[in-house]
């Protein structure tokens, strides 16, 4: 078989220049960073040392307050909480980092993963007459939900509120659940647009620690599972996903 190879030029030859004075470091490291986006001894630092400090605050994202306010009433309330995710890898280990955090705040928790042949992919019209019948009042739905707009007015319809985690392009109308979490919502401010599923569902839980003054240490135990699902779902491995999958390959 030919193969056609195309290899990246060198934009900035100063720019390579300096990151090596800065970094004494041979050329070709030099050009191999900058090829990555790294320009500066900081940039460097950050590459070679992330740290769990650049992770940005789960706030920031949009929904991220409603959702974390709506999780504390359901646990005030003694509310039946289901956890619905994706059936690949990226669902599963989404509401396995879920499910495992918030056990022991929420009792009344279960999840549900869809049949993949009898169901299909993302939220079904099944789970949410399983919620129904069986008094779940909240689903935090896993990797999927950005267009599930008739699964949700259905499910308002039955009083059982969601909460969307995704991290997949929605369509021209966000669904009506209680709080849509996905940082490629075109207004949604979260600096960083490459989250997975199960990186959508770390920050909940992040975000969960941070309003009721539990250490974060408890959440970071699951970033095996995140890198795991940046993995299986090829997300690119820049940014806060690089933290993520260095913590989480230690784990
Ligand atoms: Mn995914």
């Amino acid at each position: 078989m030919e193969k056609k190879w195309n290899i990246h030029q060198i934009q900035n030859v100063e720019e390579v220049s300096s990151l090596q004075a800065a970094l004494a470091v041979d050329k070709t490291i030099a050009k191999l960073l900058s090829l990555r986006g790294v320009k500066t001894f900081d940039d460097a630092k950050s590459f070679f040392r992330p740290s769990l400090d650049m992770l940005h605050d789960p706030f920031l994202m949009k929904g991220m307050d409603v959702a974390v306010d709506r999780i504390v009433q359901a646990i005030a309330n003694k509310e039946k909480v289901l956890i619905f995710g994706d059936y690949d890898v990226d669902g599963t280990t989404s509401v396995a980092l879920v499910y495992s955090f918030f056990k022991k705040y929420i009792p009344e928790m279960r999840y549900y993963i869809p049949d993949r042949y009898a169901e299909g992919y993302g939220i079904s019209f099944k789970s949410i007459d399983y919620a129904a019948e069986n008094n779940y009042s909240l689903i935090i739905a896993l990797d999927c939900g950005i267009k599930a707009n008739d699964k949700i007015d259905y499910a308002n319809s039955k009083n059982v509120d969601f909460i969307i985690c995704d991290h997949h392009l929605p369509g021209d109308e966000i669904p009506k659940a209680v709080a849509v979490l996905d940082p490629k919502q075109h207004d949604c401010p979260y600096p960083y647009k490459e989250l997975a599923g199960c990186g959508i569902g770390f920050k909940l839980a992040q975000a969960f620690c941070i309003q009721n003054g539990i250490d974060e240490q408890e959440v970071f135990e699951y970033l095996d599972l995140v890198v795991t699902s940046i993995a299986a779902d090829i997300v690119p491995i820049t940014g806060e996903n690089r933290v993520l999958a260095h913590y989480g390959l230690k784990s």
